[in-house]
């Protein structure tokens, strides 16, 4: 049965200032996609080595609130035999166990692949175990391609469905669902372009959760930013992403929301430090905790030294630390 209060709580828990969270639940097809062009071995092993440095970290617990799992690393351990979750409990920091498993073609339209993320269906008898685990959150992304007729509306349907179904299940297992509505930097749109999509998706998907009760203050919204496409033209300013993104969030997200924590979504580390400090630089007040949920433009140049000298762990960890602290130095606009 639904806990109001525990799913506050960790929602508050979760987004209390500066800290954010950390998303190192890279799937083994993104992992060894990652690990291959810096040389690593794709193994379960070195999976595990990896995750061990990333959450093994001294003084990360200061940056961050939760570190985001695969499933794999949940029951994974640390050399010693200490299961990952354990490890980040010592810390204080919570345990997200990603719900979703991999995509599938829904249509593609004018070139562009819409694809339904996928797990629905088990996900009811995976949870329990994920709880029993430690996690006392998860996440279910949904990926938004942009194209001259992408997103379709009747494909966001789909998705928004998906996302409210997962919401659910976590809420009845008193889990903290991040709801991850990613709309994808690829293409050659305009910024203008994407906040049409995202305020779109989002109308569609806030109706959705709606329509199925899910418990909007026990749950967090992790969005990419309103940017323009990576291979457009024009480069919106920081000023201007942090401007059309918040307009964007004000105009749909209901704001007794748990909270809202970006994506990076293939940003550089600079680019998605600096428009989130933009955004708490220009609107000191808002409706909503707003902080990170970053992979990349957090674990990158971690990954990158790790890869390239394993021995030295602690070279690795220094990175990881610096990127959390700038980030969370961000949520105070500093
Ligand atoms: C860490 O990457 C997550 C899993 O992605 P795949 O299922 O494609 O392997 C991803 O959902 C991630 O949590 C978000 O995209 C945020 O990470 P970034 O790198 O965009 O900040």
């Amino acid at each position: 049965i639904m806990d109001k209060q525990i799913l506050e709580n960790e929602a508050k828990k979760l987004t209390m200032k500066p800290k954010g969270i950390l998303a190192i639940d890279e799937s083994v097809g993104t992992c060894g996609g990652r690990f291959e062009k810096l040389g690593v071995e794709n193994t379960a092993e070195n999976r595990r080595k990896y995750r061990e440095m990333l959450t093994t970290t001294l003084g990360i617990e200061e940056y961050i609130s939760g570190m985001i799992l695969v499933p794999e690393t949940v029951a994974q351990t640390t050399n010693d035999g200490i299961p990952f979750p354990e490890i980040l409990k010592q810390k204080g920091i919570s345990t997200g166990a990603t719900s979703n498993t991999g995509y599938k073609l829904f249509n593609e339209v004018d070139g562009i692949k819409q694809e339904l993320t996928e797990g629905i269906a088990d996900l009811a008898d995976r949870m329990p175990k994920y709880v029993e685990q430690g996690a006392t959150f998860s996440k279910w992304r949904e990926m938004v391609r942009i194209g001259s007729s992408a997103p379709t509306d009747e494909f966001l349907q789909e998705g928004a469905k998906l996302l409210a179904q997962y919401a659910n299940i976590c809420q009845s297992n008193n889990v903290v669902p991040i709801v991850e509505p990613e709309v994808m930097v690829d293409g050659d749109h305009t910024i203008e372009k994407c906040y049409e999509v995202m305020d779109r998706n989002f109308k569609i998907l806030f109706a959705e959760l709606k329509s199925q009760n899910v418990y909007i203050p026990g749950i967090l919204l992790k969005p990419s930013m309103v940017l323009s496409g990576k291979d457009c033209p024009v480069k919106a300013t920081k000023e201007q992403v942090a401007e059309m993104t918040i307009k964007c969030l004000k105009e749909n997200v209901p704001s007794e929301i748990g909270g809202i924590v970006f994506l990076s979504g293939g940003q550089t580390e600079a680019e998605a430090c600096e428009n989130l400090r933009t955004m708490h630089q220009m609107y000191p007040e808002l409706p909503w905790p707003l902080s990170f949920s970053y992979g990349r433009a957090i674990q990158y140049p971690a990954l990158k030294a790790w890869a390239a000298n394993m021995d030295d762990v602690a070279g690795a960890q220094k990175l990881l630390l610096e990127h959390a602290r700038n980030n969370a130095n961000a949520n105070l606009g500093k």
